[in-house]
């Protein structure tokens, strides 16, 4: 009897001990975690913005970004109607903003290190000027 007894100690001390031990390694993971998601992301955001006079042209003819989640702010202070896509050097589209007037919009892409140019959509628009080149390092 009493050395179950002791047994019974012994058991629930070291239950105790990998509990108390256990609940350390979960908080350190979740720091870790946490770190990771913070520093993992990358990417960047991008301001583009349209002559106010509305005349054909992008203020900007030449942005940077960090590669990852790559995100353009598209401020058209102009009357006239643009947008901003965005193409790779293949010429495939990869996303764009909507088409606004007075008015802001945005948009998110994913881009990997590279050269990309980003225009105006509305036809004959980035024939009259509406391009530039976006560079992702
Ligand atoms: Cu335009």
């Amino acid at each position: 009897m009493k050395k179950a007894s002791l047994l019974l100690v012994a058991i629930a001390l070291a239950l105790f001990g990998l509990v108390a031990c256990g609940g350390d390694d979960d908080e350190t993971t979740a720091a870790e975690t946490t770190t990771e998601a913070t520093t993992g992301g990358g990417g960047s955001t991008v301001a583009i913005t349209a002559a106010a006079d509305g005349t054909l042209a992008y203020d900007q003819t030449e942005v940077d970004a960090t590669a990852g989640e790559v995100t353009i702010d598209f401020d058209n202070p102009a009357a006239l109607s643009h947008d901003v896509a965005v193409e790779d050097d293949a010429g495939t589209e990869l996303g764009k903003t909507d088409i606004v007037a007075q008015d802001t919009a945005t948009t998110t892409i994913d881009l990997a290190p590279g050269t990309y140019t980003f225009f105006c959509t509305v036809p004959g628009h980035r024939e009259g000027g509406m391009e530039g080149t976006l560079n992702v390092k």
